[in-house]
């Protein structure tokens, strides 16, 4: 981009749209294009889904896909920074079992945060992100009350490893769990720097709070039903429609619309096919459970909800979105209650917004970083007044 380039004349009519359309600043990580969907440094999402996690958090933090050898270094880095110092348990377990999951995992970090900030931005973000299996492993099990026989954490395993053996459920497949995991974080780890968690996070890094607080705001951020929670109201609604029998579904699918109710899993701001992460999902489910009973449901909504959403012109993108499959993957490996799926989508978020924040921080403007946030708000009330 060239110096005073004139990216857009702001009218009034910007005014109260949440910054909709504004540009703000660049991103380094991400960018989302309306056909091919997100892309992590220049690669489409498409060709990452198979990588692993420990990649792609190399990828957004370098900038470069790693070489095997760099492979092998992130990996011990990792490991080396993956010990929790200090006890999580005692905190976790004294918080409302009734309180939501993305709430414990904002407390989760919090205290993570208190146990040990180093206040250099890369070294905190690269612990937190080496210490959310373990994280996310406990919150599962100390909110279901699963407090005995917790298993010892081993750092060197894969990050999806590590939560899988943490949560350590039984009469499941855990290779089947460990895959869908880790396709699940490697889709959704970045999406631009504009979405309200990201920037949320990078604006209460710009005050220099630590990582940790930026990264607990930008879940509190991300745990809203217009933002993350999505993934959660998608499950529900799939559970809801309980056949997947194209008819009844077609049926289902109008009398939501007639009742002024979203077709869950179907349209996006900016997209205008369907998001590429939905087809590496679709994917995915045909190959491990096609005969999944949820997964049928999907499969037969991804036909019939297109076709209905597209007699209305008003509807942008009628096409599946990221969250139509992510639960029916999860709820088929054992993970069957929704209110946890945002967690995940939290946890995958963790690798970009903490990338987006260290670019932010000791990057940009030729490594002085961005300033702190300060947007101009219109006084709505322009006449002076004085107390009488
Ligand atoms: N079901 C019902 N109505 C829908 C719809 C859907 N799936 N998608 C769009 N519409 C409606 C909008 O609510 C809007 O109605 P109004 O004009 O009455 O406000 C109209 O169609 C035009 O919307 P749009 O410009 O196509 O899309 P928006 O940017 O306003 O909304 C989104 C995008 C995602 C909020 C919307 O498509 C939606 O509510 N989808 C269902 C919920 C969902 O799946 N959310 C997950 C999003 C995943 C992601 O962001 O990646």
């Amino acid at each position: 981009m060239s110096d005073k380039e004139v990216l857009l004349e702001l009218t009034s009519d910007h005014l109260n749209t949440g910054l909709r359309g504004v540009p703000v600043g660049t991103c380094r990580t991400s960018f989302v294009t309306p056909t091919e969907g997100v892309h992590y440094c220049g690669y489409p999402i498409t060709e990452l889904a198979t990588f692993a996690p420990e990649d792609i958090v190399y990828l957004l933090f370098n900038k470069e896909l790693p070489t095997p050898e760099q492979s092998k270094e992130i990996r011990a880095e990792l490991a080396s920074r993956a010990t929790v110092p200090g006890d999580l348990e005692p905190i976790l377990k004294a918080l409302p079992r009734d309180g939501h999951p993305m709430d414990w995992l904002s407390v989760g970090i919090h205290t993570l945060g208190m146990l040990e900030t180093t206040n250099d931005w890369r070294s905190d973000a690269m612990n937190l992100i080496a210490r959310m299996p373990r994280l996310m492993g406990l919150l599962f099990r100390i909110r279901e009350g699963r407090t005995e026989n917790i298993p010892a954490d081993d750092p060197a395993a894969s990050m999806v490893d590590r939560f899988v053996n943490t949560l350590d459920l039984q009469g499941v497949d855990k290779a089947k769990m460990t895959q869908i995991i880790s396709t699940y974080l490697v889709l959704h780890m970045d999406h631009g720097g504009g979405n309200l968690s990201t920037f949320t996070g990078k604006a209460i890094a710009s005050g220099h709070a630590t990582v940790y607080s930026s990264m607990a705001g930008a879940m509190n951020a991300l745990s809203g039903p217009l933002h993350g929670r999505a993934n959660q109201s998608c499950l529900e609604f799939v559970l809801r429609i309980g056949t997947s029998d194209p008819v009844e579904v077609e049926a289902f699918v109008r009398a939501e619309l007639e009742a002024k109710r979203p077709v869950f899993g179907f349209g996006h701001a900016v997209l205008r096919t369907e998001d590429p992460r939905a087809t590496v999902q679709f994917a995915l489910g045909q190959e491990v459970c096609p005969d999944d009973e949820n997964f049928k449901i999907i499969r037969t909504l991804r036909e019939v909800a297109p076709r209905v959403l597209g007699e209305n012109p008003k509807i942008s993108n009628p096409n599946a979105n990221v969250d139509i499959a992510s639960g029916a993957l999860l709820h088929h490996i054992g993970l069957t209650d929704p209110t946890y799926y945002t967690t995940f989508f939290g946890w995958a978020r963790v690798a970009g917004i903490g990338a987006q924040i260290v670019d932010e921080r000791g990057v940009m403007r030729n490594g002085k970083g961005t300033p702190i946030y300060r947007p101009k708000y219109m006084a709505e009330q322009q006449t002076l007044r004085h107390v009488e």
